[in-house]
């Protein structure tokens, strides 16, 4: 009884460690001036938060990051606050996948106009509607 116990308890910590070792992605090379999650407060996965966004004004480094094996995916769609026009999007799928963009990746509209952006960021899976929608604007002014 008492072996049984302390190898759940060894389980425990391993799913603790790889948990942490998928967080700190080495993709992520940037401080994040800005960090978003999706809104799951109805509970979808394991993860409350399995969606997350960095973004570093300065060089317009964006990563998009999947933290929850539930399913869904997460995509980000960035906007010119102003007019609308739908500049780009990313999409993480899967586990610990993490997306990338940033202003000298040579993709259209990577390198964002230095003015409010809308970013937008949800999940979805396909037979589902979109859910944990959450907006915000940045003034990208470095
Ligand atoms: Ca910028
Ligand atoms: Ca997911
Ligand atoms: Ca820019």
């Amino acid at each position: 009884m008492r072996m049984k116990k302390l190898l759940t308890a060894g389980a425990a910590a391993l799913l603790a460690t790889v948990g942490t070792l998928v967080v700190a992605s080495p993709a992520e090379a940037v401080d994040c001036d800005h960090v978003w999650y999706t809104d799951e407060s109805d509970s979808i996965g394991s993860v409350d938060q399995g969606g997350r966004l960095c973004f570093a004004e300065h060089g317009d480094y964006v990563f998009l990051a999947d933290y929850d094996a539930d399913g869904y995916s997460v995509v980000l769609a960035a906007f010119m606050d102003g007019t609308g026009q739908l500049l780009y999007t990313l999409k993480a799928s899967g586990a610990g996948d993490v997306q990338t963009a940033n202003a000298g990746d040579g993709i259209a509209y990577h390198n964002l106009p230095e003015v409010n952006i809308r970013f937008r960021m949800y999940l979805t899976k396909s037979g589902s509607g979109q859910v944990g929608d959450v907006t915000h604007v940045v003034n990208n002014d470095s």
